[in-house]
């Protein structure tokens, strides 16, 4: 198989035997790290959730899948440009209770770490009063949370309505993201409901450029 094939095809297989050399030699014909988790590896994760949602995958080999998708990923970071040194500001990032995914909230770390923010990574399964523990205890100026989980998303619900009600409505914007969430859920129906700022990120990026914005 082609290089890029081959690369998409490891995540879909689970293949990690050999996966640092090609992902060197991705790099050696001048592929950044970035675009070969956003245009290879992430493409292959799209195929191992339609195979999985369609019952043509079974979950422990999902869990090889995102194994190497975090390998690579862990591999490739190191050689990702650093733009700035952590001066901008101050996230907590957090996958919501109930919710083990994390593979999009540590990208969205490494968007972020490298593109000048401090982020706090509290890690997955968060409930509400641990994150804001970590936002009141790491100063932070923003909050983030991510959930893949539809039900996450009724948990992100919940987690507003207990900042409002904990008086914090206002002290935090908050950014959520996250495969099961859509704008018009965030932008419509919980922003109505919440006193604060709240923002949805449909990628990484979008998460940086949205910090950027609520950091001026
Ligand atoms: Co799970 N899983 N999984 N899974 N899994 C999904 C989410 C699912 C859609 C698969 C499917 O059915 N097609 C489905 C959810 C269905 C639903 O809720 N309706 C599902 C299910 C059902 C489950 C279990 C319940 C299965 C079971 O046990 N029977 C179980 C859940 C356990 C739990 O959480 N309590 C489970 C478990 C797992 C694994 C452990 C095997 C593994 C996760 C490993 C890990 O993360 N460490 C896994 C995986 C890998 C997936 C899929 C295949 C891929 C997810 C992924 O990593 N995508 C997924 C299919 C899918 O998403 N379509 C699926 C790549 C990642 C980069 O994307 O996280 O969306 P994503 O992040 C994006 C954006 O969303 C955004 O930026 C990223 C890209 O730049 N973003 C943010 C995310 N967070 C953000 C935060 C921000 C900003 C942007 O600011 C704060």
């Amino acid at each position: 198989l082609p290089l890029d094939e081959r690369l998409r095809r490891r995540i879909v297989d689970g293949e990690r035997n050999g996966l640092e050399a090609d992902l060197d030699a991705a790099m050696a014909e001048g592929r950044s790290p970035l675009s070969i988790i956003n245009d290879l590896l992430l493409d292959g994760m799209r195929v191992v959730g339609e195979l999985f949602g369609s019952g043509q995958m079974q979950l422990p080999f999902v869990l090889q899948s995102a194994e190497v998708m975090k390998t690579a990923v862990a591999y490739l970071e190191p050689h990702m440009e650093k733009a700035d040194d952590g001066g901008k500001g101050r996230i907590v990032l957090a996958t919501v209770k109930g919710d083990v995914h994390d593979i999009g909230k540590n990208l969205v770390d490494i968007i972020l770490s490298n593109n000048g923010y401090e982020v706090v990574n509290i890690g997955i399964k968060q409930p509400i009063s641990a994150i804001l523990d970590a936002a009141e205890q790491h100063r932070a100026d923003a909050i983030g949370m991510s959930g893949l989980l539809v039900k996450s998303t009724v948990v992100m619900k919940e987690n507003l309505a207990e900042m409002a009600e904990r008086g914090v409505a206002q002290r935090w914007p908050v950014l959520l993201g996250g495969a099961a969430l859509t704008r018009a859920y965030v932008e419509d129906d919980l922003r109505a409901a919440f006193p604060g700022q709240v923002h949805y990120a449909r990628d990484a990026f979008e998460g940086l450029s949205l910090m950027d914005r609520v950091m001026t």
